[in-house]
């Protein structure tokens, strides 16, 4: 039997080769993909995060463990972002300027593509004038920013600025994400939606064109 804590251990631990086998186990004794991701490599990667802020963990740590999750994450992909039949629409998403964090960027990718969606990825960094030349060029319904530092949140609002000086604001409808980010920020910089996560992402997403 695999214990999902243990998963969580050897994120926080760092340790990629742990954590790549005993997400092949898990899998291999039928857990669901979904709960290895939510039981085990989330709140790992939590507690990660919880380290570094009391001053215990430092860049290197959080460096191993994202690379950790990131190399189970490839494991995962397959199933988590299985092709739906139904063809949901466009979905553009990118984490915005000065921002390279990904892996729940990568997570949310994975959810929409299961839930029917073409996703287009511009990365990390991604500046307000990068997403309206895509917005501008393609035909997509929706465009998600994913935000993880209270610093480069302000990026997302200046998207939508620019989305709106250059009139594209009513091609496009806008979801934004991200741990510090919250539903009454996303109101407040005239986003559409905020999702906590990919799940709730993908719900999200479908209702913004009427297909939930
Ligand atoms: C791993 C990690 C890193 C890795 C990133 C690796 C990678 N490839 O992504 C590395 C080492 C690069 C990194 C660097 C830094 N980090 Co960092 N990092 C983290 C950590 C531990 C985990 C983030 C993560 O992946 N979480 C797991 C995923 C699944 O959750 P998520 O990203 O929130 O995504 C979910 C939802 O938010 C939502 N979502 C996400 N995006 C989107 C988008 C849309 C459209 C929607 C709808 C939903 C959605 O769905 C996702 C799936 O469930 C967090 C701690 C934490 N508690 O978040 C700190 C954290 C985000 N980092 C932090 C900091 C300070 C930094 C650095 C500035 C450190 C430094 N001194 O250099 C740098 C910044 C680099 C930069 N310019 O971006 C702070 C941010 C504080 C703040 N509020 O501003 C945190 C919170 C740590 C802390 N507690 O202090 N980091």
């Amino acid at each position: 039997m695999v214990n999902l804590d243990e998963l969580s251990k050897a994120i926080i631990n760092g340790d990629s080769d742990v954590a790549f086998e005993l997400t092949k186990k898990a899998l291999d004794a039928n857990i669901l993909a979904s709960e290895i991701l939510h039981k085990g490599l989330i709140p790992g990667l939590r507690e990660v995060g919880d380290l570094f802020e009391k001053g215990e963990y430092f860049l290197p740590e959080l460096i191993v463990s994202g690379d950790a999750v990131a190399q189970a994450l490839e494991l995962l992909e397959p199933l988590l972002g299985k092709e739906d039949a139904s063809h949901m629409g466009k979905y553009l998403i990118g984490t915005v300027q000065g921002d390279v964090h990904d892996l729940g960027k990568n997570i949310v990718i994975m959810m929409l593509r299961g839930n029917g969606w073409e996703v287009t990825d511009l990365g990390v960094d991604v500046s307000p004038e990068e997403f309206c030349a895509a917005i501008d060029k393609g035909n997509f319904q929706i465009l998600g920013m994913s935000s993880l530092l209270t610093m480069t949140m302000p990026s997302a609002a200046r998207t939508i600025e620019l989305l709106k000086a250059a009139g594209l604001r009513n091609k496009v409808k806008v979801m934004v994400g991200g741990a510090p980010t919250t539903a009454e920020w996303a109101e407040k910089i005239g986003a559409d939606a905020h999702a906590k996560d990919g799940p709730t992402a993908a719900k999200a997403a479908a209702a913004l064109v009427g297909k939930s």
